[in-house]
């Protein structure tokens, strides 16, 4: 079987946590907290440390799932969790006050591994309104243009296991 890390990072609320809940096939590891600051005005919990899950893919293939916290105060996580990673996905709320930023700000940091390893790398736009989306995919395409020209931008509803595979299996498919 091969056994392949990657991690999923973005901003606070981006669904992170709630993907590799989704997704994993054992129980989480999870290191949520209540907020002790304006976060808890978005939601009840947030991360600390990481989320851990792992699921196999198919017969060969295991993943382990890493998720970042979001918020920047954890940010000495980020390269912690990052070491001997094979991928990397980035989650973005489409629902943010300013999306294209987030993007910007995560591709930036994460620019080690993005441009100098030259990793595979996956933006997920999660929390789309799917009546009435705020942004296209040509809004995303345009910041990630701006670090790679092979970033795929996928519209994703991370509670469905279905969508997570898809965005998953397209990292796998850049390598
Ligand atoms: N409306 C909507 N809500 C969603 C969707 N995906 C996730 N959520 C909700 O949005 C929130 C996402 O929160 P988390 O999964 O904790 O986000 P996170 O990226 O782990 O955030 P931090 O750990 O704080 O960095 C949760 O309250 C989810 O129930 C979606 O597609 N649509
Ligand atoms: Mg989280």
């Amino acid at each position: 079987m091969f056994e392949h890390k990657i991690i999923f990072t973005g901003p606070v609320g981006a669904g992170k946590t709630t993907l590799i809940k989704a997704f994993s096939d054992d129980a989480p590891i999870l290191t949520e907290v209540r907020p002790s600051d304006d976060v808890a005005n978005m939601k009840d919990q947030t991360t600390v440390a990481m989320d851990y899950g792992s699921v196999v893919l198919d017969e060969e293939t295991k993943v382990h799932m890493y998720g970042t916290p979001g918020q920047q105060r954890f940010d000495f996580m980020w390269e912690i969790l990052s070491k001997g990673s094979m991928g990397l996905a980035i989650l973005i709320n489409a629902a943010a006050p300013d999306p294209a930023a987030d993007l910007r700000f995560y591709l930036n940091a994460f620019k080690g591994l993005i441009i100098d390893e030259h990793i595979p790398l996956v933006i997920g736009i999660n929390r789309v309104d799917k009546k009435n989306p705020n942004h296209d995919l040509e809004y995303y395409q345009a910041v990630t243009e701006e670090f790679r020209d092979d970033i795929p931008v996928l519209m994703v509803d991370v509670r469905e296991a279905r969508d997570v595979r898809r965005l998953v299996m397209t990292l796998f498919f850049t390598i």
